[in-house]
């Protein structure tokens, strides 16, 4: 067979490139505008499924997947969280959002948002083509887009209006603009953050996000049953060095005494190490193109804006496709990169300073750790300083 034959054709609105929770919200949310569109995933349903990632959802999150009809089994099982700690140098010091700022963030895992968007995708009869081999993006700076890709064999070709590249950091969206088009920006930090998941009670009922001279930690959960653990390891780790009982002594060394001593351990059910980086691409349109969530920017996990960012893209997104097909009106299509980029800065630079505060560089010297303890010593004594944390934590208005 000829590598670049087309054995079979289609035609439609919006072709969405990534299943995860930025192009499943985004299919929901075109679907339910009548906008004709397919989503092609690489992997297959079940992988997608069952990936853990992000547990924070803002409350601007949680507002949108209830309007896109798919916060029902949110509504039940989400957690809602009026604060976070903070624990360094023995103590933990609690943010209030609600007493700083009336508003709170809801515990609700990545896994699950993906699993109720997949279902709804189901019920509306939407197409998802799982398992989407060799996807290529073609004349998105034309009149007509096109994507083809490879199926058990057989390759085909969707001729489109518009194309939204939500196929995370290693996809081939990004990739398929040319470097002279795109402006990129990025910092990679010195470590990385090794994960747990175990069917234990959460340690607290708060997440803790811990400082210690050994690296950061945090105590986070999925359900009061069910916690997430992280602590900081070198960029260079390997996730076959950390057995169970190796990982929850570290974390208890990172943790003031009663805590530690309330960490109940068990098995891990997942145990994985992710890589922290900020990046942003600049612009995030590319003619017919549009990039949106982890395609287009990603955040160190320290601040929980990963997720909550794709939403936000998303909504600007959905938003202008939905004009321009409805009104035929461009202004928001022609805004979107500039929207999405102004929300897209300001949490990259919470997210780095969470991190940078929380975090020991290995190559710090004694004046960063001084400016590290100030910043701490102001945070715990400054409401000014607890209301910055907090309305960037919960999320900023869009
Ligand atoms: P995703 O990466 O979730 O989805 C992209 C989809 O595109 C994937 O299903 C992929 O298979 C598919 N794809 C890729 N290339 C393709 C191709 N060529 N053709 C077709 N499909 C293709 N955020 C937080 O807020 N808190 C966290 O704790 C946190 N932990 C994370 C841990 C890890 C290991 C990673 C990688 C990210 C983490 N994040 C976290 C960020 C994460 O939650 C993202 O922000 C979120 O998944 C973004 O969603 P999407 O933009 O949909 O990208
Ligand atoms: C998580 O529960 O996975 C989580 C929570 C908060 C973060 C990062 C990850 O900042």
């Amino acid at each position: 067979m000829r590598p670049n034959r087309i054995d079979s054709t289609h035609a439609t609105r919006v072709v969405i490139i990534g299943a995860g929770p930025a192009g499943l919200l985004l299919g929901q949310l075109l679907t339910s505008a009548g906008i004709d569109n397919i989503v092609l995933e690489q992997r297959t349903a079940e992988h997608v499924s069952a990936r853990i990632r992000a547990g924070i959802l803002e409350s601007d999150t949680v507002d949108a997947l209830q309007r896109a009809g798919v916060g029902a089994r949110m509504a039940k099982e989400g957690l809602v969280h009026h604060g976070i700690e903070l624990s360094f140098n023995g103590d933990r010091h609690r943010i209030d959002f609600q007493a700083l700022i009336g508003r709170d963030v809801t515990v609700y895992g990545q896994t699950e948002v993906t699993k109720d968007l997949m279902g709804a995708r189901r019920s509306a009869g939407a197409v998802t083509v799982y398992e989407a081999e060799d996807v290529e993006l073609h004349d998105f700076d034309g009149s007509r887009a096109r994507v083809s890709y490879r199926k058990q064999g057989v390759r085909h070709e969707v001729h489109c209006d518009f194309i939204a590249g939500c196929d995370g950091f290693h996809g081939v969206s990004r990739a398929s603009v040319p470097a002279t088009s795109k402006k990129i920006f990025e910092r990679t930090y010195p470590f990385s953050w090794l994960g747990i998941l175990s069917d234990t009670p959460p340690v607290a009922g708060e997440l803790i996000y811990a400082r210690h001279e050994r690296g950061f930690a945090l105590c986070s959960m999925r359900s009061t049953a069910r916690s997430r653990y992280y602590v900081q390891v070198p960029a260079t780790e390997k996730i076959e060095r950390w057995s169970d009982s190796r990982f929850w002594d570290e974390l208890r060394y990172r943790l003031d005494a009663p805590t530690a001593e309330a960490v109940v351990t068990g098995p891990s059910i997942e145990k994985s190490i992710a890589p922290l980086r900020s990046f942003v691409c600049e612009p995030l349109r590319f003619g017919r193109l549009f990039l949106a969530g982890d395609a287009a920017h990603i955040v160190p996990p320290t601040g929980a804006k990963g997720l909550n960012l794709a939403v936000s893209d998303v909504l600007y997104l959905a938003e202008g496709l939905i004009a321009h097909y409805e009104h035929g009106d461009a202004q928001g299509l022609d805004q979107y990169s500039e929207r999405c980029l102004r929300r897209v800065w300001k949490a990259e630079r919470f997210s780095w300073w969470m991190t940078s505060l929380l975090h020991s560089f290995p190559d710090s010297d004694d004046f960063s750790h001084r400016i590290q303890e100030a910043e701490l010593d102001y945070l715990t004594h400054s409401d000014s300083a607890r209301r910055a944390l907090a309305e960037n934590y919960v999320g900023l208005p869009r």
